[in-house]
């Protein structure tokens, strides 16, 4: 596409917006503000820096052997700047704990695991420019091999997991200072089995007294924030999961943490859209860990889907960007992973990019007065309005490639790059 062509689009949509009283200018200054968390294990299929060919449990798994994978941290990262290079705006990196760079050092267990193992992530983030999030790793470990970690019979396995996880809460809240933005902690464990439990309520007790064990360790609410993610099943873990959404809901709202969302994560016509306008009357902020579940997987590339679309309404309608933070988790192993990311994110800048540009005064005002038909057709109207334009307006000022194609970039990338691997 050429600049002239681009802007001649955009001119289009600003006046066929200003029908609407929408200003798209301010639209295009919101989404900038948008800041993403790009998963980084997207990368590497789960694999993680301990042990690189050991085998992902916990439930998750990552089907597909598409060649090109990243086998180490200079070549995560690589990857990492090239998915970044190809989408506009200032976004966040989501590490995990197996992750970290022991260089040339010892190597130690995870619960203890310091700052000066992740330095080198920090000290890339601020060349970059990225803002870091971080994960505690309670999967693909000897001590969570029985299937339970935090919520374990076992008190010394317990005691592993919250020192592992504290670990963690330190190291994050170190990444938030030095790069000047709020780590967000994020906790989600497999527990879980097969079949039929029948102690549930022993397993959610242990896991309630090993989080409030955690949560006596306090953190500064500048540098880090902790989140909680429950799951509906995993695999091996079909038949129970301790932490639910109702357990970690109510332990959310009981101690004032904040929920993290993943839409891979609920029964398959439940939607966690509908659930934003319900937590944000009673969690301080909520987490986003935005997927596509396909049947019983949970982690296909995020597309541009009427829930993504619906999802990011309900945010913008909610006037709740300040209080949402957006990320990404999915794992797909069967496609070029640089490509995997640029779709996902691209797809949520698109859903967002339509959220802003909603005839929201006007639509409001329709249901305000029963005018139900004027509000189902405006909503139509809307979907069909020039928002694409906005979108490729809004990469090409970013200097960013506009529209498909960076597919050939990626093409290229994968060329020179990833299939020399
Ligand atoms: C697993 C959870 C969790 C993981 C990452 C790797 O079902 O979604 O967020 O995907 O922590
Ligand atoms: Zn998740």
């Amino acid at each position: 596409m050429k600049e002239q062509q681009i802007t001649q689009a955009f001119e289009y949509a600003k006046a066929r917006y200003a029908d609407f009283g929408i200003d798209v200018e301010k639209a295009v200054a919101e989404l900038d503000k948008l800041s993403i968390s790009l998963h980084c294990w997207q990368a590497d299929d789960v694999a993680g820096c301990e042990n690189p060919d050991g085998d992902l449990s916990g439930g998750i798994q990552a089907t597909g052997n598409y060649p090109g994978k990243a086998r180490n941290i200079a070549e995560i990262r690589a990857d990492i700047d090239k998915a970044m290079s190809l989408i506009p705006g200032e976004h966040r990196v989501n590490l995990h704990a197996f992750y970290a760079d022991f260089g040339n050092g010892p190597v130690v267990d995870r619960d203890k695991i310091e700052v000066k193992h992740f330095q080198s992530w920090i000290d890339w983030a601020k060349e970059k420019g990225y803002k870091l999030d971080f994960n505690a790793t309670c999967f693909s470990h000897e001590l969570s091999a029985d299937g339970f970690t935090l919520s374990n019979k076992d008190p010394k396995i317990r005691q592993f997991w919250v020192d592992h996880v504290n670990a963690c809460r330190k190291i994050a809240e170190e990444m938030g200072r030095q790069l000047n933005s709020a780590c967000i902690h994020n906790i989600w464990i497999p527990d879980g089995s097969k079949d039929l439990t029948v102690d549930r309520l022993g397993y959610r007790q242990n896991l309630k007294e090993s989080l409030d064990k955690i949560f006596e360790m306090k953190t500064n609410d500048t540098y880090m924030r902790d989140c909680i993610e429950c799951k509906l099943f995993g695999i091996g873990s079909e038949s129970f999961v301790v932490g639910s959404h109702e357990f970690y809901m109510g332990y959310g709202v009981a101690n004032n943490k904040m929920i993290t969302l993943d839409s891979g994560h609920f029964h398959p016509t439940e939607v966690i859209s509908d659930k934003i306008s319900s937590l944000l009357l009673f969690a301080p902020e909520i987490m986003l860990h935005v997927s596509r579940g396909v049947r019983w997987d949970s982690d296909h590339v995020v597309l541009l889907s009427d829930e993504l679309l619906a999802l990011s309404q309900e945010i913008i309608r909610a006037n709740a960007l300040d209080r949402v933070h957006v990320g990404l988790d999915y794992f797909d192993a069967s496609i070029n992973r640089i490509g995997a990311y640029v779709v996902g994110v691209r797809a949520t800048q698109k859903a967002f990019t339509q959220a802003l540009l909603e005839p929201i005064a006007q639509l409001k005002a329709y249901e305000a007065a029963g005018q139900n038909f004027e509000r189902m057709a405006l909503l139509e109207e809307a979907k069909s309005l020039p928002w694409a334009a906005v979108y490729d307006y809004y990469c090409m000022k970013k200097g960013i490639i506009v529209g498909d194609a960076y597919i050939a970039d990626i093409q290229k990338y994968e060329a020179e790059v990833t299939s020399k691997r």
